[in-house]
């Protein structure tokens, strides 16, 4: 393998080369800058990544950042929205109450996708292309969009990564608050499966059992997955870190925002954790449908074709939907990787049955 460069972080860069790099090009349209391993580890990412590496290695957290982290469509966009509004509206008057989620909450490492050649180039009319003006005046979007749209964000900052901890510094959690979301691996990769059609910077056009071999052989981009959750595993009784399973969420979530509650210190009472409850429910979410910019420019980020015929970033919300989805012999295969990678640390995922969205009665 061509090592091309040492991060920061203490890793070597790969880049995917012969019978790897063929197989990821044949399935794999978004990714047209290549793919990079880093090691330790065999963290699998877009060619880009290094571009961005050693920036978001030595990003400034301050004591007040809140990083909402977690490995791909574990419910960071749930737990984001949650966050940034129990800290900045719970009762839901702030001016950018509604306004694009990303904007308010950036996705720190978004930028090595944007790099992707089959993306329209940006707007520079389009509102979060001002949003950015306002908020980085003089700054080049091409040294980080999103990097630097996270380092302008009015305190208190919450910020997004599907990052591990190893490739922020070590001093991150002595720091920010960390807020780990895990979800079940099975819904997890359905759910993926679902976005790598869907997202143009990615464009899978491989077959789900050939997902599901990728899955299962860390070879998604941010995987590992078993050590992304290990590494946060680890650190889940250090004050700053709070680990979530998305379940937890879906089956009991009033009991999970009074969790958040005292870990961010935000002491709000129970009509405004009320309100926080309804505003970010699947329902109201998906009616806003505002992840990453104003309604009638985010079908810019998405494959159309795939969007009208399979629906949007609000795919399902529940869990266990993966049981419509894997076959016998596929779902078994995950069984058995979890059963390697995760069981032996004592995590287990609460059984996928069929879980009601979580519907408010308000
Ligand atoms: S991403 O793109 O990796 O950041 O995706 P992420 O936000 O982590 O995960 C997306 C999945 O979370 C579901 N979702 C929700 N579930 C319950 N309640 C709320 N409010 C909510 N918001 C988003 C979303 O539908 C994705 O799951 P699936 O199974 O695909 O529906």
């Amino acid at each position: 393998m061509n090592v091309i460069m040492a991060l920061l972080s203490g890793h070597e860069v790969n880049i995917l080369e012969g019978e790897e790099e063929k197989d990821q090009k044949e399935n794999w349209k978004g990714y047209t800058n290549g793919l990079v391993r880093l090691h330790p580890g065999r963290w699998l990412f877009p060619g880009s990544y290094t571009k961005f590496a050693n920036k978001l290695y030595e990003f400034r957290f301050k004591s007040n950042d809140v990083i909402v982290m977690t490995w791909p469509k574990c419910g960071t966009t749930w737990m984001q929205e949650i966050v940034w509004t129990m800290r900045n509206s719970p009762d839901l008057n702030h001016p950018r109450l509604g306004s694009p989620i990303n904007t308010r909450v950036p996705f720190i490492d978004t930028d090595m996708f944007l790099e992707c050649s089959l993306l329209p180039p940006a707007d520079p009319e389009s509102s979060t292309a001002k949003h950015f003006q306002r908020l980085c005046p003089g700054k080049d979007p091409a040294d980080g969009f999103f990097f630097q749209l996270t380092e302008a964000q009015p305190e208190p900052r919450t910020i997004k990564t599907h990052l591990p901890i190893s490739l922020f510094a070590p001093s991150l959690l002595d720091t920010a608050k960390v807020i780990y979301v895990v979800r079940n691996p099975k819904d997890v990769l359905v759910s993926y499966y679902h976005h790598v059609q869907l997202f143009i910077a990615m464009s899978y056009v491989g077959t789900l059992d050939k997902f599901v071999e990728y899955f299962l052989n860390d070879d998604l981009v941010y995987s590992p997955f078993w050590l992304h959750i290990k590494e946060a595993w680890e650190q889940k009784d250090h004050s700053n870190l709070h680990f979530v399973f998305y379940e937890d969420m879906l089956r009991d979530i009033k009991n999970e925002l009074k969790k958040l509650n005292k870990f961010l210190d935000t002491n709000l009472s129970d009509e405004q954790l009320e309100k926080v409850h309804h505003y970010t429910s699947f329902n109201e979410m998906k009616k806003r449908d505002n992840v990453f910019n104003e309604a009638h420019e985010s079908n810019d980020f998405m494959n159309s074709n795939y969007l009208e015929t399979n629906g949007g970033f609000y795919r399902k919300g529940k869990s266990g939907s993966w049981k419509t989805k894997l076959n016998e012999d596929q779902s078994q295969k995950v069984d058995e990787w979890i059963e390697k990678h995760l069981t032996p640390l004592g995590i287990t995922f609460k059984e996928a049955e069929e879980m009601e969205i979580n519907v408010t009665t308000s």
